[in-house]
């Protein structure tokens, strides 16, 4: 029998979880994230299964893993776990995986309040600000986000034919805005939104292609992202988004919003420099902005950047026995 034992730290986003093993993760092979990303998926997608579904996960969970930056001039580098997957970029996670970082000294930065950060994506500049030992907030600036399709029709059983847009923002997004057969989130339960965007993700991808044109293995439309009218006055939109299998995303999503950013920038609705005040299903926000406008391979995108807070919960010494039937976690 051998058991393998995973020091994480456990966190929340604006509502989200975020459990980064501060020891125990599997030396990975590659130049970059996104090459070691392969190596892990290859070779050690029983951690994340393990550690991310249940019995000592749920669908929800989401998680990183720190590796020394390949750039010395960077500071660290993270390889995303969650129940999807790895993704190659996470809002939630960077903001909940930095605060975690910086109040428990996993990683100490060569500038003070700055962080460079590689992830499969690309790198992902940080600001993050103190008081004390408290993270406050972080702000990173993201991957260049950009509108991949307009105006697609696609079929979804339960709500029948919708209208969408797809956006890249670290992951590929479809956008549903409230219309004639989807009445704005806020009109159906988390379970009915589960459940139509299992099968809208199985129907977009059987008939469009996504492929980020500087990183083939970012190939797929894994999010969805339902639209809706907003909770509080100061918020500019509110959104639900799935990932996963099972989950809706309890922060207002780091990529998500730099996704909805880059739509709304090349449809004229968001100037650089204006804030877009995303909020969650919880009614949690983060603070997004334009930073810059640039372009991908030719396609107009912009630099997002995305602000918000996490909080520190709990340690956690997880065993995986391999004695144990369920050492992979399980999903129902
Ligand atoms: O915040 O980017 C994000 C995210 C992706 C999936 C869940 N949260």
């Amino acid at each position: 029998m051998s058991s393998k034992t995973f020091f994480c730290i456990d966190a929340h986003t604006c509502g989200n979880p975020v459990r980064v093993v501060a020891g125990g993760g599997p030396n990975l092979a590659g130049v970059n994230m996104s090459e070691k990303r392969q190596h892990f998926l290859k070779e050690y997608d029983w951690i994340r299964t393990g550690l991310m579904f249940e019995p000592r996960g749920h669908d929800m969970m989401s998680g990183s893993i720190l590796y020394p930056p390949h750039d010395p001039e960077n500071d660290v580098a993270v390889l995303f776990i969650e129940t999807s997957g790895c993704l190659p970029m996470c809002g939630h996670g960077t903001i909940g995986t930095i605060t975690i970082a910086i109040e428990e000294g996993l990683i100490q930065p060569k500038i003070p309040g700055i962080v460079r950060m590689e992830a499969p994506a690309g790198l992902v500049l940080i600001e993050y600000k103190q008081e004390g030992n408290k993270v406050t907030s972080v702000k990173l600036k993201n991957v260049p986000a950009y509108l991949a399709a307009q105006d697609l029709i696609v079929e979804c059983p339960g709500l029948g034919s919708l209208k969408l847009d797809v956006a890249y923002g670290g992951n590929f997004y479809a956008i549903v805005d409230p219309q004639e057969n989807f009445k704005g989130l806020e009109n159906y339960t988390a379970s009915e939104l589960i459940a139509f965007s299992q099968n809208l993700r199985k129907e977009i991808n059987k008939h469009h292609t996504f492929i980020h044109p500087q990183n083939p293995t970012i190939n797929t439309c894994t999010h969805i992202l339902w639209a809706g009218a907003t909770l509080s006055e100061e918020a500019t939109a509110r959104n639900a988004v799935f990932y996963g299998d099972k989950a809706i995303d309890r922060s207002p999503c780091g990529t998500g919003t730099s996704a909805r950013m880059a739509q709304w920038y090349t449809k004229g609705l968001l100037k650089p420099g204006e804030s877009f005040i995303h909020e969650s299903i919880i009614g949690s926000k983060f603070i997004g902005k334009i930073e810059e406008v640039t372009e991908v391979n030719g396609i107009p995108a912009i630099v997002p950047s995305v602000e918000g807070w996490a909080k520190v919960y709990g340690y956690n010494t997880i065993k995986i026995d391999d004695d144990d039937p369920y050492s992979k976690g399980f999903q129902v």
